[in-house]
C-alpha cells in the first residue's frame, strides 16, 4: 500500500548524501535497495488515505473528535483581567476575576499603595473615568435590594461587599478572594459583574468596619478597576 520495503538487517534513509564524506548507502529508488521511512512519513500518508481517501466517513468522526478533545483540553473558566488605577491613572497592578460554580474568585496583584488594611468592594458601574470614582455607583446590591451593608450587620449585606485586603509594606497586595453574592454574567441570579453597564472594583482609603452603612467607614475611593 505504501511502497516501502522493509529490511531489519541494514535500516537505511531513503534520499542523497548530506556530503562527500557521507558513506551510508542510500538507494536511488525504493525497488533498489532497502529503505526505512520515518514514522511521520507512514503517519501523514495514512492520515491522508482516512481523511480524503478510503474511509472519508471514518475521517469525519475522527477530525470531529479531535475537535471535542481540543476544546475539552482548552476548556477555562470564565475570567477577564482589569487593570487598576489610581486616582492620577497610575498604574496600580491587576485583579483576576474567574467565575467558579458558586461565585467569582478574585485574585489581586497590586502594588503603589498605602500599606495596612483597605475596604474593597465591586460598585454598581465600570466607570473609573472621574479621579474620585464616584461614576462608579454605590455598591453592587441585587434589584430593589433593601439591605444596608457590611458582613457584620444583621440588617443584611451589599452583593458587591468584599473583605478587606491587607497592602504588605512595601505596597503591594497579592492574594486571593472568593464571594458568593455575584456572578461574572448573572449565574443562578446572583447579580452579573458584566451587566450592560459592567461595574467597578474600587478600593477605599480606609478598612471597612463591616457593619456600618453605608460603606462601613471605609472613607475616599483610592483605587479603580473597570469591569467590562
Ligand atoms: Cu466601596
Amino acid at each position: 500500500m505504501i511502497g516501502a520495503i522493509f529490511n531489519s538487517a541494514r535500516p537505511q534513509r531513503c534520499g542523497r548524501k548530506h556530503s562527500k564524506n557521507d558513506n551510508r548507502i542510500f538507494p536511488k529508488n525504493r525497488r533498489e535497495g532497502v529503505c526505512v521511512f520515518p514514522l511521520h512519513f507512514f503517519s501523514s500518508i495514512l492520515a491522508r488515505k482516512i481523511v480524503f481517501g478510503d474511509y472519508p466517513m471514518r475521517g469525519l468522526l475522527i477530525a470531529t473528535g479531535l475537535m471535542l478533545l481540543s476544546q475539552l483540553a482548552s476548556a477555562d473558566p470564565a475570567q477577564l483581567t482589569a487593570p487598576v488605577k489610581g486616582p492620577d491613572g497610575a498604574d496600580l497592578g491587576k485583579i483576576v476575576l474567574q467565575e467558579g460554580p458558586a461565585g467569582v474568585l478574585v485574585h489581586y496583584d497590586l502594588h503603589g499603595l498605602k500599606p495596612g488594611w483597605h475596604g474593597s468592594h465591586f460598585h454598581a458601574k465600570g466607570d473609573c473615568s472621574d479621579p474620585k470614582f464616584m461614576n462608579s455607583g454605590g455598591h453592587v446590591a441585587v434589584a430593589n435590594e433593601t439591605l444596608e451593608h457590611g458582613f457584620l450587620n444583621p440588617k443584611g449585606t451589599h452583593s458587591g461587599d468584599l473583605p478587606n485586603i491587607y497592602v504588605a509594606s512595601d505596597g503591594t497586595v497579592l492574594s486571593d478572594t472568593f464571594t458568593t453574592f455575584v456572578s461574572l454574567h448573572g449565574e443562578k441570579n446572583r447579580p452579573g459583574l458584566l451587566d450592560t453597564d459592567g461595574s467597578a472594583l474600587v478600593i477605599h482609603e480606609n478598612p471597612d468596619d463591616y457593619i456600618h452603612p453605608p460603606i462601613g467607614g471605609a472613607g475616599a475611593r483610592i483605587a479603580c478597576a473597570v469591569i467590562k
